[in-house]
C-alpha cells in the first residue's frame, strides 16, 4: 500500500513522479483516461485495465516491489502461481465463485511443508516482547523498498502488535522460518481473519501480510514455501479465500490503485529524494504552495472515543456499501481498527454541536521509511489515509436511472465535505510530525487529492483475492484498505 515521488506502500515504496512536483498534470492525464475507460464496453475495460496493469510495471514510471520494470512474466513463468487458484492473466471472468472446492477438515494436510534443512518453522508470539522486536528487526532491514533502494519501510514494533491483534487473531497464523543452528528469525508471513464483502458475496477470508525474507535468502524458492503453510493453516481453520495486496503484477490483480502524496515538510522530501524540485521551482516557493492553515476547521471535530463506535460502525457500513470490495466492520472491529493509538493509528469524529450526532469519520496511520544511505534523514515520517465516512444521500441517488448521472451527482454531493475533512487530516497529520500524506486512489480519495495538492506517486498497489474469481474492479470501487 502508498508513496510521493518515492514513497511507496502496498508493497513498494513510492515517491513523487519527478515530473510532478509542483504541478498535478499526471494526475490529471490518468484521471481523464480513467474516465474515458470508463465509457468503453465491459470487455473493452477489462483488456485495457489489464494492458494499465501491465505498463505500470513496464513503463519506467511503475514501482515493481521487483525493482527491475521488468515486463510481467508470462503465466508458464510463473512456476509457483500457475498451479494455485488464482484468476489466469488472460483471463476474463464471466461468473464470480470460488476456483476450487473446500475440503473438509481430515483432508487437508496434517503437516507443515517441509523446509531446507537448515531451517525450521516457528510460531511468533507478538505478544511476547522479545519475539515482536526480532519480528520487528527482519522487516525493517528486510521488507519493503522502492525501486532504487532509497527508502524501506519501517513498520514499529507497537503498528505490528496492532496489525496482527484484530478480534479473532490467530497465533497459528504468525507463521515464521528461524535457521535451525542459531534460532535467528529469517522469515515471516502473516494472516487475520476478515469479512470481506466481493460485489454482493460477503465471505470470511483470511488477509495475508507481512511476506518477508531475509535478503541473503532471497530467490531460493522459499517464499511459495511461506505461502503453502499459511494456505494449510487457513484451510485447518474452514476458510478457503484470501485477500492480499503486492507492489509487483501477479495472476491476476482484481483491482490496481496508484498512490497519491501531498507533501506536508517539503524541504525534507526534497532532501530525502523522496520528492524533487522541479527546474522552474524553488525551495521558498515549494514551501509556500504547501503550506496549511495551523487550526482545523470542521466545527465538533475531535478524537473518536469508545462511545462513538457504534455510530461509527453504522456510518462506516452504510458509506462503504458504495463500493464493490469493502470489510463487513463489526464493533469490535471498529473499536480495534479505528480508535486511535499513540503513534499507529488516529481516529477521528465529527460530532455535529447542536444534535450531538456523529456524521462523519476519518482515519490515518502511520508508517514510516527508513531513509538509506542518507547524511542527513534517518527516517520519513508518512501519514496514509485509512478509512473513513462521509454521508451519501443514498435515497436522492437511488432515483437517477442513468449511471453515469448517479456517479456525477453522488460525487457532488459528497466532494465538498470530503475535501474539507481530508484538509483537516492534513493539518492534523502535520501537527503530529509526519512529511508527507500518502493515499491510494481507491474509495472517494480521487475527490480530494487535486483540490488538496496530492502529487501521483510512482508506486501502484496491486489487489488479489485467492480462490475466488471476481470480474476487475476500479481502483474508485476498491473500499478496502490494506496496512
Ligand atoms: S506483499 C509484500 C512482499 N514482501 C516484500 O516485498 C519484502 C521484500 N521482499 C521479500 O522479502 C522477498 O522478495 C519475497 C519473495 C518474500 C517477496 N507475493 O522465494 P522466491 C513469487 C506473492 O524465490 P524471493 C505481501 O506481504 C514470485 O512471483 N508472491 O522469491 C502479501 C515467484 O513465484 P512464480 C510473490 O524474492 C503477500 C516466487 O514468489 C511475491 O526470495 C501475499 C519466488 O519465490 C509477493 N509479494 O521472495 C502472498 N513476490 O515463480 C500470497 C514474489 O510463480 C498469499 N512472489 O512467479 C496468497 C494467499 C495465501 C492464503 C490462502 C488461504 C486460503
Amino acid at each position: 500500500m502508498s508513496g510521493t515521488g518515492k514513497d511507496s506502500k502496498g508493497k513498494n515504496v513510492n515517491r513523487t513522479s519527478q515530473e510532478s512536483s509542483g504541478t498535478n498534470n499526471s494526475a490529471l492525464t490518468a484521471a481523464r483516461f480513467e474516465q474515458e475507460l470508463k465509457n468503453a464496453p465491459a470487455d473493452v475495460q477489462e483488456k485495457l485495465r489489464a494492458l494499465l496493469q501491465q505498463m505500470a510495471v513496464s513503463d519506467g514510471s511503475g514501482s515493481s516491489a521487483s525493482g527491475s520494470g521488468r515486463e510481467p512474466k508470462s503465466m508458464e513463468e510463473h512456476k509457483f502461481w500457475k498451479t494455485q487458484p488464482v484468476v489466469k492473466h488472460d483471463e476474463v471472468v464471466e461468473e464470480e465463485g470460488p476456483i476450487e472446492m473446500n475440503v473438509a477438515r481430515d483432508q487437508v494436510r496434517a503437516t507443515p511443508y517441509p523446509l531446507p534443512k537448515e531451517f525450521e518453522w516457528t510460531l511468533v508470539d507478538v505478544e511476547d516482547d522479545k519475539e515482536i522486536k526480532e519480528l520487528y528487526e527482519l522487516l525493517t532491514l528486510n521488507y519493503v523498498e522502492d525501486d532504487d533502494a532509497m527508502f524501506r519501510f519501517d513498520y514499529s514494533a507497537e503498528f505490528l502488535k496492532w496489525a496482527l491483534q484484530p478480534p479473532g487473531w490467530k497465533k497459528s497464523w504468525h507463521i515464521g522460518v528461524r535457521v535451525a543452528s542459531n534460532k535467528k528469525l529469517v522469515a515471516f508471513i502473516s494472516g487475520i481473519p476478515q469479512d470481506l464483502r466481493v460485489h454482493t458475496t460477503v465471505k470470511r477470508m483470511v488477509e495475508i501480510n507481512f511476506l518477508c525474507i531475509h535478503k541473503k535468502l532471497r530467490s531460493k524458492r522459499l517464499a511459495p514455501v511461506l505461502i503453502k503453510e499459511v494456505t494449510r493453516r487457513t484451510h485447518l481453520e474452514g476458510i478457503f479465500q484470501a485477500a492480499y495486496t503486492a507492489g509487483v503484477v501477479l495472476p491476476k490483480p482484481m483491482a490496481t490503485c496508484r498512490y497519491f502524496h501531498r507533501s506536508l515538510n517539503p524541504k525534507k522530501l526534497v532532501e530525502t529524494g523522496f520528492s524533487h524540485l522541479a527546474r522552474n521551482m524553488t525551495m521558498a516557493r515549494l514551501i509556500k504552495l504547501y503550506s496549511l492553515e495551523a487550526e482545523t476547521s470542521t466545527p465538533g471535530l475531535r478524537l473518536m472515543e469508545d462511545k462513538d463506535v457504534k455510530a461509527v460502525a453504522a456510518l462506516m457500513n452504510k458509506y462503504t456499501a458504495d463500493f464493490d470490495v469493502a470489510p463487513q466492520f463489526e464493533e469490535a472491529d471498529v473499536r480495534h481498527w479505528l480508535i486511535s493509538r499513540p503513534g499507529v493509528v488516529w481516529g477521528y469524529v465529527v460530532e455535529d454541536p447542536e444534535t450531538k450526532e456523529i456524521t462523519d469519520f476519518f482515519s490515518f496511520y502511520s508508517l514510516p521509511s527508513t531513509v538509506i544511505n542518507s547524511p542527513t534523514h534517518e527516517t520519513l515520517n508518512a501519514a496514509y489515509s485509512y478509512y473513513y465516512a462521509v454521508q451519501t444521500p443514498s435515497e436522492e441517488l437511488s432515483k437517477i436511472a442513468d449511471e453515469n448521472e448517479r456517479k456525477v451527482a453522488r460525487a457532488n454531493a459528497i466532494k465538498p465535505r470530503l475535501v474539507k475533512l481530508m484538509r483537516d487530516a492534513l493539518i492534523l497529520a502535520r501537527r503530529h510530525g509526519f512529511d508527507v500524506f500518502n493515499s491510494l486512489h481507491l474509495m472517494d480519495n480521487a475527490l480530494y487529492t487535486e483540490e488538496l495538492k496530492f502529487g501521483p506517486g510512482d508506486g501502484y498497489l496491486h489487489f488479489y483475492l485467492y480462490n475466488w474469481r471476481c470480474k476487475a474492479v476500479e481502483s474508485e470501487k476498491v473500499g478496502l484498505v490494506m496496512l
